[in-house]
């Protein structure tokens, strides 16, 4: 087994692993670009290494930096998480080729399941059923217009070949929708991938999208763990999973015919590890696909972890290190029903906009069937470089509907300060009859209106808790790019100069007020808050608007982040275009009044 593991990632799913690792007996390396100095993950870990500042591109994702943060700690295997370079197959090689283990499948897999075409290709031929299309890339409109009508029938999907989780997928319900489907789903493919190839699907109406978690090692064992359901989704993000499907979706028999496709799609690529196989499972005919697959651990993993008690990262990491797994397919027992909650920095009510800004009081929900696994602790800071996702919320109980109930509970006891999170759009979603009957709740996730009556209550005044004097004092110390914390024990220091005292590590009190963007107030500039490109712009200058009203839409992180204006009013600037990038900062829009 290693001896030191660094893990290549921030947030929650970095903490995740340092816990697996330290029930392990491994040593855990954390590292963190500048905006993460602070970060709680870089002190999770038994050591922390800065990997400098800059985009994502100059430290997380920085092949070179990572490895030589390997051979700097003495870490013999590195773990990516989910996201940054998790399903990056030259980073997988390049590990291998730097004699450093990579806790994840070989690279040949992260490259199979890659290329979509590719991957609808070797499923088939391994007899595993796909979405009715094609397996080979769609050149031009016209071959497409004649596949979609003599082959496949409308409505038509079109997808990009590069692309998965939803990007550069688009519908034409009707022949003459095909070209305009067509060009943009090649288009965004060019866009987020380098790779305008798209290849067709049959359309299936209302489908719900189940996963099955699979597990595979070194001596030829593939096992499933059971399938997932995550059709609550919005704009292809999931932000409810469940752990099985509802019971009267899946039964006994579908559940094995799933896991049998799971076994056999990780089989044909040789999988090594956790992985994950997305399907679609058609509501009017109960006919199950494989739609892609994931090469890496998932957000929604826990949800899994918490009906089998298998630890899913654990077994990765074993996987990894050669040893067999620990469960033959006849151990894994499924005990309950899970639920998670993505309590991301997002205001639902105001089309999910991402708000970053920094946590006030903060305390996680407890007692029985609740987990939380977070990246965030009081006086933390979410910042518009990263995701939004802050923690995930997941309880465990009898059946789903006592699971309901014991996540509404637990969103209650959750209390975050200073943050607008999607806590009150979960508690107003799992009180609706379309989650009790266990519908995809697609109308919802659309329904403006419904979206603003989740609208949080004004927060309360952050409490400031600076004014006791105390006795001991964190500060974060580099030395030479590593970081140490040192606490100082000694008098209260006196009110010091202004700028003769550094303050002292993770608690910097909650900054409030002066935000020029998303806070409304009649300020007229509305500035961009987060870094990123823009992706799409749906007004132009000299358009009324109303407070709300979608104005563009900004890609970052792979997430698309949509801007709505901050009050109604007329548009009299808008220094953005399509295509350009743009930085946390960067004025939008100049709005005045009408
Ligand atoms: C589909 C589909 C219907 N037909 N493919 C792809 C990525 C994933 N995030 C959603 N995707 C879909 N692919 C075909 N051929 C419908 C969806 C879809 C979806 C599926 C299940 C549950 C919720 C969904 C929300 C939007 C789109």
């Amino acid at each position: 087994m290693f001896e030191k593991v660094l893990v290549a990632n921030r947030g929650e799913i970095a903490i995740r692993v340092f816990r697996a690792l330290r029930e392990m007996g491994i040593a855990s390396v954390a590292v963190y670009s500048e905006a993460d100095r602070d970060a709680l993950h870089a002190r999770s870990a038994d050591e922390a290494y800065d990997l400098g500042g800059g985009p994502a591109a100059d430290n997380y994702l920085h092949i070179e930096k990572i490895l030589d943060v390997c051979r700097r700690s003495g870490a013999q295997a590195v773990h990516p998480g989910y996201g940054f370079l998790a399903e990056n197959a030259p980073f997988a090689r390049a590990c291998e080729e730097a004699g450093i283990v990579f806790i994840g499948p070989p690279a040949s897999a992260i490259d199979a399941m890659g290329s979509k075409t590719r991957a609808r290709e070797l499923m088939q031929a391994a007899g595993v059923p796909i979405v009715p299309g094609t397996t080979e890339a769609v050149e031009t409109f016209e071959d497409a217009l004649r596949i979609a009508k003599d082959e496949i029938g409308f409505p038509v999907a079109v997808k990009a070949a590069g692309g998965g989780g939803g990007k550069g997928f688009r519908v034409a319900l009707t022949e003459d929708k095909l070209q305009e489907a067509f060009e943009g789903a090649a288009r965004e493919g060019e866009k987020f991938f380098s790779d305008a190839t798209v290849y067709l699907e049959r359309y299936l109406p209302d489908p719900r999208h189940v996963e099955v978690q699979v597990l595979a090692d070194k001596h030829g064992n593939v096992i499933h763990l059971g399938e997932r359901d995550c059709s609550i989704q919005r704009r292809h993000q999931k932000v409810i999973e469940e752990a099985p499907a509802p019971p009267w979706v899946v039964d006994e028999a579908l559940r094995e015919r799933i896991g049998r496709i799971g076994v056999e799609a990780a089989k044909a690529v040789d999988y090594v590890g956790a992985g994950t196989i997305e399907g679609l499972l058609s509501s009017d005919t109960g006919e199950y696909f494989f739609l892609e697959m994931n090469t890496r651990v998932q957000v929604e993993h826990c949800v899994t972890e918490m009906v089998t008690g298998i630890d899913i990262v654990k077994q990765g990491i074993k996987a990894a290190a050669g040893e067999p797994l620990d469960y033959a397919q006849e151990d894994v027992v499924l005990r309950g029903h899970a639920i998670e909650c993505r309590i991301n920095a997002e205001a639902a009510h105001r089309n999910f906009a991402p708000a970053p800004g920094r946590v006030g009081a903060y305390k996680e929900p407890t007692g029985p069937g609740v987990r939380v696994d977070s990246g965030l602790e009081a006086g933390g800071e979410v910042t518009p470089m990263y995701d939004p996702m802050v923690s995930k919320l997941i309880v465990v109980d009898a059946d789903r509907e006592q699971a309901t109930r014991r996540m509404l509970r637990a969103l209650d006891e959750y209390t975050i300060e200073g943050l607008t999170t999607l806590i009150p759009f979960h508690k107003a979603l799992l009180s609706t009859e379309q989650w009790a009957k266990g519908s995809t709740c697609r109308e919802l996730l659309e329904d403006k209106e419904w979206l603003k009556s989740t609208a949080p209550p004004a927060p309360p005044a952050p409490v400031d808790d600076e004014d006791e004097p105390r006795e001991e004092r964190a500060y974060l110390v580099e030395v030479s790019g590593r970081r140490f914390d040192v606490k100082v024990v000694g008098p209260p220091l006196a009110a010091a100069p202004a700028g003769a005292a550094a303050a002292p590590a993770g608690r910097a009190a909650p900054k409030r007020g002066a935000r020029k963007s998303g806070g409304g107030g009649g300020a007229d500039e509305l500035t961009s808050p987060l870094q990123g490109n823009m992706w799409k712009v749906l007004v132009k200058e000299g358009d009324t608007v109303e407070e709300g009203q979608l104005l563009c839409i900004i890609e970052a992180m792979k997430m698309e982040n949509e801007i709505t204006a901050h009050k109604a009013g007329v548009i009299k600037a808008l220094p953005i275009s399509e295509g350009a990038p743009i930085k946390s900062g960067d004025p939008i829009a100049t709005i005045v009044d009408a």
